[in-house]
């Protein structure tokens, strides 16, 4: 081999070498010298240096999947939440030491540099997080995988507020340059939309129906590294991006329309423009469906006639790969497979069939009904009609398979339909992936069993083998290593390093909660990572936290059922006692109050409790006689790379859904491994969290799920709560009297009469509940040694949470994907 061709990742790992690529990026990448270098010029040639070291393994892992075609996993997903990319990138390549101090020998920090990358939003919350920690947790674990989603120009909105108030901005996240991405223009492929079906004799005399399009775009894909934790290997994620198609273009320009020609240039360019910003009920729209057959379209065109090899025989499909199908937004995938089994490439339709059955499997994350997706079929024939006629297809056959299974139960047959008739006719996606997938599954342990009991009933009594759990977890590498670094090195010097692949071992940490030394070095690290997020808040709103609290932290999506209002409830009581006099502030546990939350900018209801917990955190934080002891913060545009300086600091963390509501819940489990104790309801992975860390260490609350059924059924009626508890009424008449609004009592109006009388979630039912709870949590904490020892033991049994354990149950119950260790 000459010295040109040279692996740069085998001759440059030395800070010489890594300060010469640095610098040749810097010159030609950039076209800036050092001295002239902005930060953000030296954050995009420090990224690309980076890149490179990882670009011979991301070469190898290709060459290696392409030569052994082992089985593998399409993750199919509209969001991928990524976060930052380059500590990552640092931690996974193992040059963390080395650029450190390669840049500092030219005078320049890493962190400054760090903290210039704009992290990729393309996900609203849980979901897209999730998969980002599932595709990091494959690679480390050396399973081939290739997740599959959309290159939003625009991610979730930026969070501001004005006076309190939810103000959205676009989230340009392209601004400054992307240089984790690779563009392929020269690999897009044709998405179609819209047209018609026709009938026609085909060549074997058969009489098929074949779709003739009405328009189309083309899906350009920007591939990205998903490294593995220091294992060589570095997997895809492949994001498509929308555009124009030539001929689309062409036929306009020749009719001399130019300003048409690029009117329609937009329209394409539209579909991938922007994330929708729903986080729990979809909101129907063309433009959405768009996006979901677009992605995936693409990607199934891509693996079919890219990933797989030259003459691959499609009947062999089911044992080459599994799309796994992250919630129901990517379902038509599922018509899709058989269009072009059976339109495409001539099928049998129970050929197709037989092999598309076998190729998905569905993930769901919701419990509420009104977050199921379903499709108009009006509007889904319009934008896909053959997809439709498939489906209906689909349905048919099915329905058929029930009449005979049931032969006197016509009701249950109709609500089995794919198809709904009320209020419209649509169809329903969560069944057409429960009815064509191998497994459904849940994502924690009660969640799985409301499925089966309640949402999917029919399905499971069905199909019972279908139904399973695969309980959330979280990456290590991102959410302890490095977003809790001081943490880590006590870990790792107490049980050795092993535990960042291995999160079982943190179990070795169990004694040392009884060793005094240790806890004392524990609480300096959690008085340390206050202090870190008290700087970072400072610097960024200006804000000041006291970091000698409690730090009680709720974040986490702004919705009804998670009751931020509760919590709300518990801080205005406080204050309320507190003012009143009833209550001696000198006895009260300092806290600080964090929240952290966007509200979907339609929901109305939402936006206006941010706009309370302002107001309520304004008057707080003004009153003098509360100085230093009690105090409400909300940091605007809380995301990835706030939760990994905010969640470390925790002392507290909150997790009291209604019980039977939150599917999972993921900040749960990164609260815990960076030992936050946890006041929490019995939902979903709360359920879990408690039973490993044990009831001692953890605070539980609030009415059990089949309570809240049995207090609904009953006919729930909030304002009894409000007549017989006279805190709960100071504090709702203390929010209504206008205390929050400079007297105006029109302003939070909405939020108190929505809580008396009608409180979806039950916020009033289990307010006293979740007081007496937090005076439990003041007692536990009045006594530093039995709290860190709970907190130790939050980590030390927190290693069930670690997404590498869900990617190994999803491997055992639903994909049967063995780990390809690397040659
Ligand atoms: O998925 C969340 C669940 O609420 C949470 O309990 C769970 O831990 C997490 C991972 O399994 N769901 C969630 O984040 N959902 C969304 O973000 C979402 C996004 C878009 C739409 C619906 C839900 N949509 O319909 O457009």
């Amino acid at each position: 081999m000459t010295e040109n061709s040279t692996p740069i990742a085998t001759r440059e790992r030395t800070v010489d070498g890594f300060v010469r690529e640095f610098l040749r990026e810097l010159n030609f990448g950039q076209g800036v010298d050092l001295s002239r270098a902005s930060v953000n010029d030296q954050y995009l040639a420090m990224a690309r240096t980076v890149r490179h070291y990882l670009m011979v393994r991301w070469l190898e892992t290709l060459r290696r999947q392409g030569e052994l075609q082992a089985k593998s996993v399409a993750y199919l997903s509209a969001e991928f939440l990524l976060g930052r990319q380059l500590d990552n990138a640092l931690l996974a390549s193992g040059l963390e030491d080395i650029v450190e101090e390669g840049l500092s020998s030219l005078g320049i920090d890493l962190a400054t540099l760090r903290d210039a990358e704009v992290e990729p939003g393309l996900g609203n919350g849980g979901l897209g997080r999730l998969a980002a920690c599932f595709i990091d947790s494959l690679a480390t674990m050396n399973v081939p995988c290739i997740g599959y989603g959309i290159r939003y120009e625009y991610g979730i909105f930026q969070q501001t507020f004005v006076d309190g108030w939810q103000v959205e901005k676009p989230d340009d996240w392209l601004a400054l340059g992307s240089p984790w991405e690779f563009p392929h223009p020269e690999a897009a492929v044709r998405v179609n939309f819209g047209g018609s079906v026709e009938q026609y004799q085909a060549d074997d005399g058969v009489v098929r129906r074949r779709w003739v399009p009405g328009w189309s775009v083309l899906a350009v894909p920007y591939n990205y590294m998903v490294p593995g934790f220091e294992n060589g290997r570095v997997n895809t994620l492949r994001l498509w991006s929308a555009q124009a198609t030539h001929a689309f273009d062409l036929a306009i320009f020749n009719s001399g329309d130019y300003a048409e020609a690029v009117r329609a240039q937009t329209f394409a360019e539209n579909i991938t423009k922007v994330l929708y910003p729903e986080d729990s009920t979809p909101q129907g729209k063309e433009l959405r469906l768009q996006q979901q057959y677009f992605f995936v379209a693409a990607s199934l065109k891509n693996f079919i006639d890219e990933v797989l090899p030259e003459g691959f025989d499609l009947h062999n499909l089911p044992d080459r790969i599994n799309f796994q199908l992250n919630d129901t937004h990517p379902v038509i995938a599922i018509p899709e497979l058989m269009r072009i089994l059976v339109d495409e490439k001539g099928w049998d339709w129970d050929d197709a069939w037989s092999v598309t059955s076998k190729c998905f499997a569905y993930t769901c994350h919701t419990l509420l009904p009104e977050a199921l997706e379903v499709w108009p079929v009006d509007l889904l024939g319009r934008l896909l009609p053959r997809h439709l006629e498939i489906i209906y297809r689909i349905n048919d056959a099915f329905l058929a398979e029930l009449r005979q299974e049931y032969p006197d139960d016509e009701l249950r047959v109709r609500r089995m339909s794919i198809i709904a008739e009320y209020p419209v006719r649509a169809v329903r996606m969560a069944y057409l992936a429960t009815v064509a997938g191998t497994k459904v599954n849940g994502v924690a342990e009660l969640h799985s069993q409301l499925l089966r009991d309640k949402v999917l009933n029919d399905f499971s009594e069905y199909y019972p083998d279908k139904f399973t759990n695969v309980t959330n977890g979280v990456t290590p590498r991102r959410f302890v290593r490095l977003a809790n670094p001081a943490l880590s090195g006590l870990i790792t010097e107490a049980i050795g390093d092993g535990w960042v692949t291995d999160l079982d071992k943190l179990s070795g940490l169990e004694p040392l909660a009884e060793d005094a030394e240790f806890r004392r070095r524990f609480r300096e690290i959690k008085l340390h990572n206050k202090h870190r997020i008290a700087d970072v808040l400072a610097t960024r709103d200006g804000t000041v936290v006291n970091p000698d609290t409690m730090f009680d932290v709720m974040v986490k999506r702004l919705h009804e059922y998670k009751r931020q209002t509760l919590k709300l409830l518990h801080i205005v009581s406080l204050y309320e006692q507190v003012t009143s006099g009833r209550l001696d502030i000198g006895s009260v546990t300092p806290r600080t109050f964090a929240f952290g939350a966007k509200a979907a900018p339609g929901y109305l209801l939402a936006k206006q409790i941010i706009g309370l917990i302002n107001a309520v955190g304004r008057t707080i934080n003004e009153d003098p006689a509360l100085e230093g002891r009690l105090s409400v913060v909300f940091p605007a545009n809380y995301n990835v790379t706030l939760a990994e300086t905010l969640i470390p600091a925790a002392d507290l963390s909150e997790q009291i859904s209604l019980a039977g509501k939150e599917a999972s819940g993921t900040g749960n489990m990164k609260f815990m491994l960076n030992g936050a104790l946890t006041i929490g309801t019995d939902d979903g992975a709360n359920v879990e969290i408690r039973r490993l860390v044990g009831d001692e260490h953890f605070f539980l609350f609030g009415l059990t799920e089949p309570e809240v059924e049995q207090l609904v059924d009953r006919g729930y009626h909030p304002s009894a709560y409000y007549e017989t508890n006279a805190s709960l009424r100071r504090a709702l008449d203390l929010i209504a009297s206008g205390a929050f609004s400079n007297g105006d009592r029109a302003v939070f109006e909405p939020i108190v009469s929505n809580l008396l009388h009608e409180d979806r979630f039950l916020a009033l039912a289990d307010f006293q509940a979740y007081i007496d709870a937090q005076a439990r949590v003041d007692a536990a904490y009045a006594d530093p040694e039995q709290w860190t020892r709970s907190a130790v033991l939050n980590v030390a049994r927190g290693g069930f949470f670690s997404s590498d354990r869900s990617m190994r149950d999803y491997i055992d119950r639903i994909w049967h994907t063995p780990p390809v260790p690397p040659a």
